[in-house]
């Protein structure tokens, strides 16, 4: 995968993305992460991309061409268009599935807007998806740009250490991880649960899927519900929810 991010703050991107998981993948040549300074693109004499909206109101927009020229250096080197994200608050929200789609991309532009945004025109020119990482506003899409780079990344063969953990958390991907427990085997008096230091795997495995259960229905009940519709609870499961349900009321 090749990241092109268009940014006002290259540096950024660069920074926040050299981290040890992210940093090595580049080292292995799986992905490759280019931040191109839209600023480098200014028409005149001040290098400014800014200017006042037409109509009035607050703030300052980001103006088309310089932003069309940053885009035409990137996508005029690659052999087919490629799919251009515009990280903004009025788009449809980032999700691991949407990151599974889009990890299938050879070439992904991310457009960073700043200030009040982007002239509409040069967005309906060039940009195939709105996306939003969530329902906040910050001041610029870089954060939520590198986001996107980092959940897309690890689901790239050979990323992650463990090349199997990816593809076995999307197969669980409906419901919320079990706890985990590593040394000491009592720390301040708090014990790891008798059933992992059995050696029983089956026994194990049952107590994760109860765990995984338990905590889906107390931190996000929406999902669960959603695993209980699309029926990937099976019949032991689904008694093991009921009695949790009893038990409460
Ligand atoms: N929730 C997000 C993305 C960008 C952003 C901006 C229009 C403001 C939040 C376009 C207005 C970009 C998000 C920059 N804030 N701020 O994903």
């Amino acid at each position: 995968m090749n990241f092109h991010i268009l940014t006002l703050f290259p540096e950024m991107i660069m920074n926040g993305l050299n981290t040890s998981i992210i940093g090595r993948a580049v080292n292995k040549g799986l992905l490759s992460i280019e931040a191109v300074n839209i600023r480098d693109y200014a028409f005149n004499k001040h290098q400014s991309v800014d200017d006042y909206p037409y109509g009035g109101g607050a703030g300052m927009l980001m103006q088309a061409e310089p932003v069309y020229l940053a885009y035409e250096a990137i996508a005029g080197k690659l052999a087919k268009k490629p799919r251009v994200v515009y990280l903004s608050p009025q788009g449809e929200t980032f999700s691991q599935k949407m990151a599974e789609e889009l990890a299938k991309e050879e070439e992904l532009v991310l457009l960073c807007g700043h200030y009040e945004g982007i002239d509409e025109r040069v967005l309906e020119e060039i940009v195939t998806d709105y996306v939003s990482i969530g329902d906040y506003v910050l001041t610029g899409g870089e954060l939520p740009a590198m986001v996107m780079v980092d959940t897309i990344s690890r689901l790239i063969p050979g990323v992650l250490h463990n090349d199997v953990s990816a593809e076995f958390e999307s197969f669980q991907d409906h419901l919320l991880e079990y706890p985990q427990y590593s040394r000491p085997e009592e720390w301040r008096g708090k014990k790891v649960p008798s059933v992992l230091l059995s050696g029983h795997h089956a026994n194990i495995e049952k107590w994760r899927r109860e765990q995984s259960i338990i905590r889906t229905k107390e931190r996000r009940p929406d999902l669960l519900q959603k695993c209980v519709d699309n029926g990937l609870l099976d019949k032991r499961e689904m008694k093991f929810l009921r009695e949790l349900d009893e038990n409460i009321e």
